[in-house]
């Protein structure tokens, strides 16, 4: 059964499906911390979330175009480098709800929330690719070998029962400085919470009893490193691309000749013109979603909150794709007329400058700013990213039938009330 649009707020969290598990948090816990705790992350599922009992049986193949497939086990992996990456992962149909009020769109509903900024610990895929032969920059093997398609465990009506999938050129994939992982670890957090216990709380309206028996068998079997929701025990993180590319539960990684031909990658996440409409749709006329384009939210606000006149802290995040760090954040407090630039930071109290190498190139920004309104008033905001690249004015101009990157200037409208 499928309960579309529940609002129900279960562990902090706004819950948009239950049936695939689908769950942002309120915007203001995105902004108490640069890192997002993993129970106020995101979840995002296209498919029951699977259960993998026992890790140390667990693996994972790695096949297609290469002289030697092999079968990589957890203690494979844990044996290579560790690398704790701190990306932000982003959900292209972040903002959605706000693409929808122009014209209708097809999807979860989601607010700004469907995103977050975790550190990721694990090893590099190009590291993973060299143990089956597979030298660092290469952009095609021996064999011909063009992409790597991560296949999942989760399976998904979308295809047809068969599993979750997506792919990315070998070239980013056995390049180190892109940081592609096969991540084991989120935030070094030992999870609690997932999923089972909002089923579990279901059950127990009906059962008390089982509803004690589950809690605490859901409590032993959840002290694991990466989150049941989000992946256990191992997924790909694909730093500055679509969250849709960062398979969860692998299953499989096939080295292949042409991008992926799963739904996800050919069917969906692609964006087209204002134009396009279910009847005109020609998917194979665009190529799928990769990089981020730029992006900004504010998170101190929601619309129509009633503030009292005066000085007023705005605040939100900023995040880019590709690598491309943000170089400035503007705020508007008339509807986008006069601007103010806000101020940055990765680390709590340590200003952030784009071009300092210290700092997280995949990992959103939040800003600050302090603003006197006077009167009721709209606030906006935008951000520039280290290639110049801006964002649309209005969410009109990039409307699309799938309701994808919703990157507009962020706008909320606040009443002032004594
Ligand atoms: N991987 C699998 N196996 N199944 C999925 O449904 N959803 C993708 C991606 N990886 C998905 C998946 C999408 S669309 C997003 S936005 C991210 O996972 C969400 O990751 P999260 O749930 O860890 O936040
Ligand atoms: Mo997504």
């Amino acid at each position: 059964i499928e309960y579309s649009c529940v609002n129900f707020i279960f562990g902090g969290l706004v819950l948009w499906m239950q049936q695939p598990f689908n769950a942002e948090p309120p915007r203001s816990a995105l902004i108490s911390s640069y890192v997002t705790p993993v129970d106020f992350f995101y979840k995002r599922n296209h498919g029951p979330i699977p259960i993998v009992e026992d890790v140390e049986k667990y693996y994972f193949s790695i096949t297609g175009l290469i002289e030697n497939p092999k079968d990589l086990f957890m203690k494979d992996i844990m044996m290579l480098p560790k690398y704790n990456v701190t990306a932000t992962l982003q959900c292209a149909g972040n903002r959605r709800t706000a693409m929808s009020k122009s014209k209708t769109v097809k999807g979860v509903g989601w607010d700004v929330s469907a995103v977050g900024n975790a550190v990721w610990g694990g090893a590099k895929l190009a590291d993973v690719l060299e143990l089956v032969g597979i030298p660092k920059q290469t952009s095609v093997t021996k064999s011909g070998g063009k992409h790597v398609e991560f296949v999942s465990i989760d399976k998904c009506k979308e295809e047809n029962g068969g599993p979750y999938k997506a792919s990315i050129p070998l070239s980013q994939a056995t390049d180190p400085e892109a940081d592609v992982l096969l991540a084991y670890e989120m935030n070094g957090e030992v999870s609690k919470f997932d999923s089972l216990w909002f089923y579990t709380c279901l059950g127990g309206i009906f059962c008390l009893t089982t509803q004690a028996y589950l809690i605490s068998s859901t409590l032993l079997s959840c002290q694991k490193l990466l989150n049941r929701d989000h992946g256990y025990p191992l997924r790909g993180i694909v730093p500055g691309v679509i969250g849709a590319r960062s398979v969860k539960w692998l299953e499989a990684i096939n080295i292949i000749a042409e991008e992926c031909q799963g739904f996800f990658m050919q069917k969906d996440y692609k964006m087209f013109p204002p134009s396009v409409n279910w009847d005109n749709i020609n998917w194979t006329t665009r190529r799928p979603l990769m990089d981020f384009p730029v992006q900004c939210v504010i998170c101190s606000l929601e619309d129509m909150n009633v503030i009292k006149p005066g000085k007023v802290k705005i605040s939100g995040y900023a995040v880019s794709g590709g690598g491309r760090g943000i170089e400035r954040v503007d705020v508007s407090i008339d509807g986008g007329k006069n601007w103010v630039e806000a101020s940055r930071y990765q680390k709590m109290g340590v200003p952030y400058v784009a071009d300092d190498i210290s700092s997280d190139k995949w990992a959103w920004v939040l800003f600050e700013v302090m603003v006197d309104i006077p009167q009721s008033t709209q606030i906006v905001a935008k951000a520039v990213d280290t290639a110049a690249n801006v964002q649309p004015e209005n969410v009109e101009t990039i409307w699309n039938l799938r309701g994808v990157l919703n990157t507009s200037w962020h706008r909320v409208s606040v009443r002032v009330g004594h």
